[in-house]
């Protein structure tokens, strides 16, 4: 009934294209220390070209949502994305911009002492963008950034091993667990199924057998990390116990 009730204004952006968005948004180019270096549109950052073999190294998050019961909320991509469509992944993707008000670019300070309000701003962003959970359900306050990762990865399934299309990125991991069930009024433009699992549900979804198949940066975080995340989620949301933002996992 929510989804029948949402009008065009339930997702800041509704009616840009994809490729309206690959020219509009401006990425922030880090090296592999995460300095910032530059900015570019997204569609530079993830063309994979003979001269740019591995893309533009650029900055970006993954949001991990969990229900009040500990349950994760999973989505699937939409078949229109241009990068990884129709794979199955966490919550929600995406990048911190150039020119956002308020201010999604991080300095390295604010890195240092894992307040990263930047990318928790661009967070609730994308959150409404791609799901409709209205920000004041997940505000600033409420996300615990873990850890960064660096993985590039082309989109070989959808484009063959040339792919000309893929991530190549530092990956801001944050966790979130509102207190209240959130709205979901999924667009899309971005979003073609959206599921809570628990990790046994989880674990079937992944299995080989099951024929869905996975993003890599999802697939990466789900073998090295999830299950110590997950299993401890209280302290992991708390921050003391799993919180490494020193550290970038070069993969
Ligand atoms: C990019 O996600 C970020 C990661 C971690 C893969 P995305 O392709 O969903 O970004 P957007 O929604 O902005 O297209
Ligand atoms: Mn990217």
């Amino acid at each position: 009934a929510r989804g029948q009730m949402a009008g065009a204004s339930t997702w800041a952006g509704i009616g840009l294209s994809q490729q309206d968005f690959m020219q509009r948004d401006e990425c922030l180019i880090v090296d592999e220390s995460d300095i910032i270096v530059a900015t570019a549109n997204k569609h530079d950052c993830h063309r994979f070209t003979p001269a740019q073999p591995r893309g533009l190294l650029h900055r970006a998050f993954s949001i991990f949502l969990f229900s009040p019961d500990g349950k994760l909320l999973l989505q699937q991509r939409a078949a229109s994305k241009v990068t990884f469509p129709s794979v199955w992944t966490n919550t929600c993707c995406s990048h911190p911009l150039a020119g956002q008000d308020p201010n999604e670019v991080d300095s390295a300070d604010r890195i240092a002492d894992g307040s990263v309000p930047g990318i928790k701003a661009a967070a609730v962003r994308k959150l409404a963008h791609e799901l409709g959970i209205p920000p004041e359900q997940v505000p600033p306050a409420s996300f615990t950034f873990l850890t960064r990762l660096h993985y590039c990865a082309g989109d070989v399934h959808t484009y063959g091993p040339e792919a000309e299309w893929g991530e190549h990125e530092i990956d801001y991991v944050l966790f979130v667990r509102p207190v209240q069930p959130v709205t979901l009024v999924p667009n899309p433009d971005e979003v073609d199924d959206v599921r809570y699992v628990d990790r046994k549900e989880l674990a079937a979804m992944m299995d080989p057998g099951s024929g869905l198949r996975w993003s890599p940066w999802f697939r990466i975080l789900a073998d090295r990390f999830l299950d110590d995340w997950w299993q401890n989620l209280d302290e992991t949301l708390e921050g003391s116990k799993h919180t490494d933002y020193e550290t970038i996992h070069h993969i």
